[in-house]
C-alpha cells in the first residue's frame, strides 16, 4: 500500500494525489508538514519537502518522479502515452509547468496567500519572467481539450493544480492575471477538468485543509 505524505493544501501533493485517484491505486494519507526534522521524514524526503510517498520498497520524493513511478508501476489506466516520443512530450509539458510557471509564481506566494510582502526585486523578477515563460507554455500546450491534446494525461494533473496559482498569484501581486492576459482561458480549463471525480476530491480536501489551517492560525 502506498502512503502519500504531506498535506492537502499543497499543489505538488495534490498533483500526486490526483494521479493516485485517476489510476485507482489504493493509498492512505499521512499528514506531514514541511521543514520536518524527523529522521523518518528526512529519510524519505531529505529536504523535508512534501509530497513524498512511503512504499513497500522505501520512500520516494519529488512529485514528478513519484508520478512517473506510479504510472510505470501500475500500468492500468495509463496517464502517459505508450509511445516514447508522445510520453516525453507529455512529461515536457508537465515539467515546463512545474519549473517555468509554478516555481516562478511561487516567489509571489508569501504576499499573494500568506499575508506577507515580497521585495520589489522579487516582484520585478516575476514580472519579467512570467510573461516570457507563459508565452513558451503556449507553444507547448494544446488545450484540445486536455492540456497535452485529445487525451487526459499526467500533465492535466499538473496543470489543474498549478495554473490557478500562477493566475491568482500574478493577479494579487502584479495586478494582472498573466495567464488570462496571454489569452489562456484557464478558468474554463479548470472547470472542465474539475468535473472529474479525482479533481472534485482534491478540491474538497484542499478547501477543508485551508479551513483547518486558518482555524489553527487563529488559535495560535
Ligand atoms: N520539486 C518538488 C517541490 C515540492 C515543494 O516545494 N513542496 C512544498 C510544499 S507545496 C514544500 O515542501 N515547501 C517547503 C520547502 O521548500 O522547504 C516536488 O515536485 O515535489
Amino acid at each position: 500500500m502506498i502512503t502519500l505524505c504531506g498535506f492537502s493544501l499543497s499543489n505538488y501533493y495534490n498533483k500526486v494525489k490526483m494521479v493516485l485517484l485517476e489510476k485507482g491505486i489504493p493509498f492512505t494519507e499521512e499528514r506531514v508538514m514541511t521543514k520536518s526534522t524527523d529522521e523518518a521524514v528526512l529519510g524519505c524526503s531529505p529536504l523535508g519537502k512534501i509530497p513524498f510517498i512511503r512504499t513497500p520498497h522505501g520512500g520516494l520524493c519529488e512529485s514528478q518522479v513519484i508520478v512517473d513511478y506510479l504510472d510505470a508501476a501500475s500500468p492500468q489506466t495509463p496517464l502517459t502515452p505508450a509511445d516514447p516520443w508522445q510520453a516525453a512530450k507529455v512529461r515536457e509539458l508537465a515539467t515546463f509547468i512545474d519549473l517555468h510557471l509554478e516555481l516562478v509564481a511561487r516567489e509571489l506566494y508569501p504576499q499573494a496567500y500568506f499575508g506577507g510582502t515580497v521585495s520589489d526585486e522579487t516582484r520585478e523578477r516575476a514580472r519579467k519572467l512570467l510573461p516570457r515563460h507563459i508565452a513558451g507554455f503556449k507553444r507547448l500546450a494544446k488545450f484540445s481539450p486536455y492540456v497535452a491534446g485529445d487525451t487526459f494525461t499526467q500533465a492535466d494533473c499538473t496543470a489543474f493544480v498549478n495554473l490557478p496559482l500562477v493566475a491568482t498569484a500574478s493577479k494579487a501581486v502584479l495586478g494582472e492575471d498573466l495567464l488570462a492576459a496571454a489569452g489562456i482561458d484557464w478558468k474554463a480549463y479548470v472547470k472542465f477538468i474539475g468535473e472529474r471525480p479525482s479533481a472534485q476530491r482534491v478540491a474538497a480536501d484542499r478547501k477543508a485543509d485551508a479551513e483547518r489551517m486558518a482555524a489553527e492560525a487563529k488559535k495560535a
